[in-house]
């Protein structure tokens, strides 16, 4: 296929006439974004199905991702960029009368996630794809992705996303790989036998959709298969007939409510169990399809260890355990020992959080009434375990029920947590800090108990989206100066490190950050109203709103900042944009609190001429994937200020990074390796530490001394009761005043005074606009080891012991 804009012009008004139906007389903006992703996808159809061709011939390892969420974003751009096809199709477009970024524009933003664990697994598949693994990942399509966020009067309103409304030109429905997935009924055991016959009540069908992902350069194309789910009797004619239409459609509404919403709200117990409905059929499709590849290639599942590696993304798809054991006996009648052995071998765990809640646990009636022969395979499997905890160490009681795979208190749990971590053999945390702490606290007995299995795996970012594609003018700097190879390999941008030490190039390094503001400003313009200065500090916090992300120390810096302009309107500050986004989990009443007062901060700061010419406050509603890639080009101070020892890793914190931006940030999660590679003098680290923050938990805080010890802190929660930011509503933010004065676990007040002084020291530094820029190259050049790629390596030497190229 040939790839001059000559040939792509023709390919596009092919694929225009005979794939759309239309003339390009009458064709539409989405039109010719369909047509040019359809003559895209020709050119990468050829590489997907070279890739699996070698994936059978080579009889290769292959690797299985499985997560829940798969925070994609848009293609296009990706696989123009990854194929070095964007000049091409630019100028074919452009030969056509088409503006490439309109129609770019209308490209839906496959929202298949909430934060970082999806774009994660998102920046993995590119990064497997780039290195040449042999690699494919398993999720849900969900028909809406993460909700719209609208603000009403400052409040977050939530909407339906609707990304498949017109349908998705990247997807392949497979009919081939359709899996009935069960559900309730009773096990049927024969004594002296290990296999056991599972007598489902319901099915449903798991049919596969796959999605190409195209590896940097082109050099391996792998698949993402997401699930949809059908009926297996769409209709039950007979009850139709009857007149019963309810009944005759309840199958297929069944199926349909499955995969409709990404984190159905588990605030019902409907929720919870729709919830763990779709992790199960998310998983078990995933397996079944594993086993289904791998025994039509060898006949058998003996050699299922040497030939397959499933990472497991989070407890989500923790189920995997008890499900690959189930088939391994029930279906290809593996002796118990040998089936045990193999899941584990082939089985490893990323945790991703120490959040309690976050670590899910699912009660035993529900588990029984759903899927009865997982929890006997589970219980089988504590038993062993605790006999072997009593056996190595005369285990006491506190140790068995903290190894345990059930929760005996308040209504028995089955741990899903404990659960992957028994049935891997590789667990890994997502920085070092949080590797550390996970071995210190939540599984703290596990590992003593099967020591060696945890490891850490620190996060990264694929530098293609987040460097290349969504800032070209800095990549084509630093590949300038620094050597093609660094767009190859990220950690050789080391070598363009030069350009902090050269004027010329560190003022084209300043500059592409201004004509980012710049474009970032005309954003917020065109859909805001809201004039920025880009001249302006742009002070950014863009993440899921959660308290212990601490958006509310930042919104009520802002105030004490606030505060000191209008108490000395006439002197000078350093003027500085702060901007938030973020959505905030439909349930959670105190993170829409928070986004409301930054909201109605932002409301009462900008409308005052005499702050307003130094500080303007904008939240910008619906963060995404796309927004992200305007914005963190554009920042130069990133927040990264979560308590500390509760944020796993973060990955915005090293985009930003990436992009040139210098972080405020507390020591927690990757911000500490961050530092450590930028240099403690590139950076701005304040508040407590976590052990700190754990021993003054334990001790219990008094928040009103706290305030009472902070002068600033208490004006500026003075302000938040006399109604300023509520339109003279005292009690409006209550609950947040609540928040600090009763006990303050996310430690907002407690840090709140070494907060104000490192930005203090972030003011002063921009006031030497020669040295930030030479601390923002530091930052800029030094992140490369935060690329994925390098993750994915790590991943695929220790954990999946496959090749990269
Ligand atoms: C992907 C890539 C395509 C391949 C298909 C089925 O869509 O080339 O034919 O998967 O592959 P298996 O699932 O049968 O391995």
């Amino acid at each position: 296929m040939k790839n001059t804009p000559e040939a792509v012009k023709a390919d596009i008004l092919a694929k225009l006439s005979y794939a759309i139906g239309k003339d390009r007389i009458v064709a539409k903006n989405h039109d010719w974004l369909a047509a040019t992703i359809l003559a895209l996808r020709d050119r990468i159809i050829d590489r997907w199905q070279e890739a699996t061709r070698d994936s059978y011939q080579a009889e290769a390892r292959r690797v299985y991702y499985i997560s829940l969420e798969f925070l994609i974003g848009r293609l296009l751009r990706d696989a123009l960029n990854n194929l070095d096809l964007n000049n091409a199709f630019k100028q074919a477009l452009s030969e056509l009368n088409v503006d490439i970024n309109l129609a770019e524009a209308l490209e839906p933003d496959a929202a298949l996630g909430n934060g970082g664990l999806g774009r994660l697994a998102a920046c993995f598949m590119e990064s497997m794809a780039s290195l040449d693994i042999p690699a494919y990942g398993y999720g849900i399509r969900y028909n809406h992705g993460i909700f719209q966020q609208i603000i009403k009067d400052g409040w977050q309103i939530e909407l339906p996303e609707n990304w498949l409304e017109d349908g998705n030109p990247w997807e392949f429905s497979r009919r081939e790989a359709a899996y009935k997935i069960a559900f309730g009924g009773h096990v049927e055991s024969t004594p002296g036998k290990t296999a056991h016959t599972w007598h489902p009540n319901e099915h449903l069908l798991a049919t596969a959709f796959d999605v190409p992902m195209v590896g940097w350069r082109g050099k391996r194309v792998n698949t993402l298969r997401l699930w949809g789910a059908r009926a297996v009797d769409p209709i039950h004619l007979q009850a139709f007939n009857s007149g019963d239409f309810d009944g005759a459609l309840a199958g297929s509404r069944n199926a349909e409510i499955l995969t409709r919403v990404l984190y159905p709200s588990d605030s019902t117990p409907q929720g919870q169990e729709l919830r763990l409905r779709q992790e199960y059929f998310a998983t078990s499709a995933a397996i079944q399809d594993i086993m289904r590849r791998h025994t039509q290639q060898y006949k058998g599942v003996a050699n299922l260890a040497d030939k397959v590696a499933i990472q497991i993304n989070d407890t989500h798809p923790a189920i995997a355990v008890a499900e690959l054991m189930r088939l391994l006996i029930d279906i290809h009648g593996m002796p118990w020992d040998t089936a045990w052995s193999t899941t584990q071998k082939v089985l490893s765990y990323t945790n991703h959080t120490l959040l309690p809640e976050a670590l899910e646990t699912w009660p035993v009636g529900l588990f029984e009434r759903l899927l009865p022969r997982h929890l006997q395979i589970i219980y089988a499997i504590n038993d062993l375990m605790l006999a072997e905890a009593h056996n190595k160490f005369n285990a006491d009681d506190e140790f068995i029920r903290s190894v345990s795979l059930i929760d005996e208190g308040a209504g028995r749990r089955v741990k899903m947590g404990n659960l992957a971590f028994v049935g891997s053999h590789s667990i890994n945390g997502v920085s070092a800090l949080h590797t550390e702490l996970m071995k210190e606290s939540v599984f703290r007995d596990l590992n003593t108990l099967y020591p060696g299995r945890i490891n850490n795996k620190t996060n990264g970012i694929t530098p293609r989206r987040w460097l290349h594609n969504c800032n070209p003018e800095l990549s084509k700097l630093l590949a300038e100066v620094g050597g093609a190879e660094t767009l190859d390999n990220a950690e050789k941008l080391t070598q363009a490190a030069r350009i902090a030490d050269d004027a010329t190039l560190s003022k084209r390094f300043a500059d592409i950050k201004v004509a980012n503001k710049a474009v970032l400003a005309k954003y917020v313009k065109t859909h805001m109203g809201i004039d920025l200065d880009p001249t302006f500090m742009f002070d950014v916090q863009v993440k899921r709103i959660h308290e212990y992300k601490r958006q509310l120390l930042n919104i009520l810096q802002v105030i004490d900042h606030y505060l000191a302009i209008k108490a000395n309107p006439s002197a000078s500050f350093v003027p500085r944009v702060k901007i938030f986004a973020g959505k905030a989990a439909p349930s959670y009443t105190q993170a829409k609190l928070i986004i409301k007062l930054a909201n109605e901060v932002a409301n009462v700061v900008n409308a005052d001429p005499e702050v307003n010419k130094q500080l303007k406050v904008v939240f910008m509603p619906n963060y995404n994937v796309s927004l992200a890639e305007i914005i963190v080009p554009a920042t130069d101070l990133s927040e990264q200020i979560s308590t500390a020892g509760m944020e796993a890793s973060g990955t915005g914190n090293m985009k930003f990074g990436l992009n040139g931006a210098l972080t405020i940030g507390t020591l927690d999660g990757a911000n500490v390796e961050m530092r450590d590679h930028v240099g403690a003098e590139n950076f701005f680290i304040f508040g407590l530490e976590a052990h700190e923050v754990e021993r003054r938990r334990a001790k219990g805080i008094d928040g009103h001394g706290v305030v009472e010890n902070s002068p600033r802190l208490r004006a500026v929660l003075r302000e938040l009761s006399k109604g300023t930011f509520s339109a003279g509503n005292f009690q409006q933010y209550n609950a947040i005043a609540d928040s600090i004065y009763h006990g303050d676990w996310f430690m907002v007040g407690q840090d709140f005074d070494g907060y104000v002084e490192a930005q203090e020291a972030v003011s002063k530094a921009w006031l030497q606009p020669k040295d930030w820029t030479r601390m923002t190259i530091r930052n800029s050049v030094n992140m490369g080891w935060f690329s994925s790629d390098r993750t994915i390596r790590e991943y695929a030497r220790d954990i999946w012991k496959v090749p990269t190229n």
